[in-house]
């Protein structure tokens, strides 16, 4: 009997690289999305849309996780959230029904009907307080948006779950995770997409950034993915930071993506002022909106990832040249 497993998010980004892991890896795939309307179009770019089983959950009404987890599931791992950090500023209310009410009825269903199920819980570095040094899993937690706000509570209800109720549950702190996968709403993605209008249509305007300057420690999706698969089959459940363990800034990535692009980027002017311009053509590439500034935003992090590799013998595959590589080769083919 193949091992069971289902994804809560099996359409988004690093659900849709998990659930190939897994069909790859011989497990029978089942997944939760929002629609059973709309295409999964990444779930078809990789090639598994066919090979996963798809059960729709409403993102504010969980009354059908009783139904869904009557299938007894060998392991669960819920990715399903409100994850951008700009959505969760603009509507507060439902990120908190999305990632903290959410993740409490799939731990309470667990708890009632499905007790040896292990329970991954996808949490983020955004929960991790900044400081000079690397961080792990021990760090130090605050919360300075709502989605970081709601991302604590649900580490927190998933450990008291943990300790209080005996479960294998596990959150894993995911630091940034990108991919040709990623969409627009997310600063890579929006990056790249642009950058590639910009390279195949000369009459393209420049686009707008916010922040160019914050930091983050960007690893692929799919590296990822392979982490999160293993950190259920450890013998005991404990928490794991994923991370590249490097600090770039967003600036960094453009000017990498521009370049691969055969653009030769070239900053000028400061904070709000800053304009990126090809110096080969003279083209404006880039201005900066304060619009896409946020409240706060937080200081660059750089994650410790030392568990993950002792334990699970996780290490990162795809470097950051070869994530942007990957991202533009998707979108050039597309377009
Ligand atoms: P982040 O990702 O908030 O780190 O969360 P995002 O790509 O939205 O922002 C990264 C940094 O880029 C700066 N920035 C911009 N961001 C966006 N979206 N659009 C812009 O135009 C722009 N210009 C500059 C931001 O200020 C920020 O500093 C991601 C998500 O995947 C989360 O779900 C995950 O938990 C964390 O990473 C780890």
């Amino acid at each position: 009997m193949p091992q069971k497993a289902l994804i809560t998010g099996i359409t988004g980004q690093t659900g849709s690289f998990l659930a190939k892991h897994l069909v790859r890896a011989g497990y029978e795939v089942h997944g939760t999305t929002r629609s059973l309307e709309t295409t999964p179009w990444r779930l078809a770019h990789l090639g598994i849309a066919g090979e996963v089983q798809l059960h729709q959950l409403s993102a504010t009404d969980f009354r059908e996780i009783d139904d869904i987890i009557a299938r007894k599931f060998d392991y669960i791992f819920h990715l399903a959230a409100e994850s951008s950090v700009a959505t969760s500023l603009k509507e507060p209310t439902k990120t908190v029904t999305a990632n903290v009410t959410q993740t409490t009825a799939w731990l309470e269903a667990v708890k009632n009907a499905s007790p040896d199920c292990r329970f991954f819980n996808a949490v983020t570095s955004e929960v991790l307080t900044a400081s000079n040094r690397p961080l792990g899993e021990g760090a130090p937690c605050s919360a300075s948006n709502p989605y970081a706000v709601t991302k604590l509570a649900s580490m927190n209800m998933a450990q008291v779950f943990r300790e209080s109720f005996d479960l294998y549950v596990v959150n894993g702190l995911l630091f940034n995770h990108e991919s040709e996968l990623r969409d627009a709403r997310f600063v890579t993605g929006k990056i790249i997409l642009n950058l590639c209008n910009l390279a195949n249509d000369t009459s393209a305007p420049a686009f707008q950034l916010g922040n160019v300057l914050a930091e983050r420690d960007f690893s692929h999706a799919e590296d990822f993915a392979r982490g999160i698969a293993s950190s259920l089959n450890h013998e005991t459940s404990q928490d794991y930071v994923f991370a590249s363990g490097t600090l770039r800034s967003v600036k960094d990535f453009f000017d990498v993506a521009a370049s691969q692009l055969g653009f030769d980027p070239n900053w000028t002017g400061e904070g709000t002022d800053m304009v990126c311009r090809d110096l080969k053509s003279g083209r404006e590439l880039v201005t900066i909106n304060p619009e896409f500034y946020r409240p706060i935003d937080e200081k660059g992090k750089v994650g410790n990832p030392a568990r993950a590799q002792s334990h699970l013998d996780w290490q990162p595959q795809i470097t950051f040249a070869q994530l942007i590589e990957r991202m533009i080769a998707f979108h050039m083919n597309k377009t």
